[in-house]
């Protein structure tokens, strides 16, 4: 999926992290890794991408919803089957499917690791890319509350945003009224990741049957991640980003899915974000050093 991001190339992120070892790395965490392939997504160059109800407010907002709403099959059925789905991206407008499919049928919580907040509406975005606005779309805000298609039946209180360092004005305020739980780097700075990951994870599992663990690349600092569409300078160390990941694979039980989002082959360096997108993976997946 690229509809989501200005800029081309996230659509291969699927593909180099395959490349890159994904399922040996799954079955070497311990776990028999079946690959279900790709979804269909339109071409952006056969679509009117401002065609939609916000015109280019939303770009594409259509043929998202029809990618996301099959996804959102794909995904619940994996969870019926007992599995866990890991989805590829991708832009991170395909968390709207993953977090739809993930909480039929359960109260989801969702750990959301990310620069940014994705908390933007068709009337604050200041780009019109819905990959800035999945989380919003999956809860309801703003305009968004009149599409089913795209609300997730989470609740807010469990949410946590994880690795935040960017956010445009209005999304900061919108955040701030919201029962959304955010840590900001600043926070891992003071308390270190070990902490504020164990807080996200309370978060989004307090009371819930469960959590998506949402990893967009672009939590990592881009000297470790270069290979993302949005790259903010100040993130996630290497080793946060493991310490991270173990953290989800202390709660393993009660992961329902995860997703591997914002990989841009066009803009890394051979490879080496899908590579660590690998490694982290397999982190999450239970992967232990001793
Ligand atoms: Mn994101």
């Amino acid at each position: 999926m690229d509809l989501g991001a200005d800029r081309r190339g996230v659509d291969m992120g699927p593909s180099a992290i395959r490349y890159a070892g994904l399922a040996d790395a799954v079955e070497a965490a311990g776990h028999p890794c079946a690959d279900r392939g790709d979804l269909p997504v339109p071409r952006p160059e056969t679509h009117d991408g401002a065609g939609g109800e916000y015109g280019d407010r939303a770009k594409f907002l259509g043929e998202t919803r029809e990618v996301c709403t099959a996804l959102a099959d794909e995904v619940a059925e994996t969870v019926a089957d007992d599995s866990l789905p890991l989805v590829l991206g991708g832009d991170h407008s395909i968390a709207i499917g993953s977090m739809g499919g993930a909480a039929r049928d359960r109260d989801l919580g969702v750990v959301w690791f990310d620069a940014h907040g994705d908390y933007n509406t068709p009337s604050t975005t200041p780009s019109g890319n819905v990959h800035g606005m999945s989380l919003a779309a999956a809860l309801g805000v703003g305009e968004f509350a009149g599409h089913d298609w795209a609300r997730a039946g989470i609740d807010p209180e469990n949410v946590a945003l994880v690795g935040i360092r960017d956010l445009d004005d209005a999304e900061r305020d919108a955040l701030a009224d919201s029962d959304v739980s955010v840590y900001t780097m600043s926070d891992i700075d003071h308390r270190g990741l070990p902490a504020v990951a164990d807080d996200a994870v309370d978060v989004a599992t307090g009371g819930t049957d469960g959590f998506h663990a949402s990893l967009d690349m672009d939590f990592l600092d881009p000297d470790e991640a270069p290979g993302v569409g949005t790259p903010v300078r100040g993130g996630a160390t290497y080793r946060e980003a493991h310490a991270a990941m173990e953290e989800v694979a202390d709660h393993r039980d009660q992961l329902v899915s995860m997703e591997l989002v914002e990989v841009n082959p066009i803009l890394d360096e051979l490879n080496r974000t899908a590579e660590l997108g690998v490694e982290l993976v397999a982190s999450a997946l239970g992967k232990r050093i001793l």
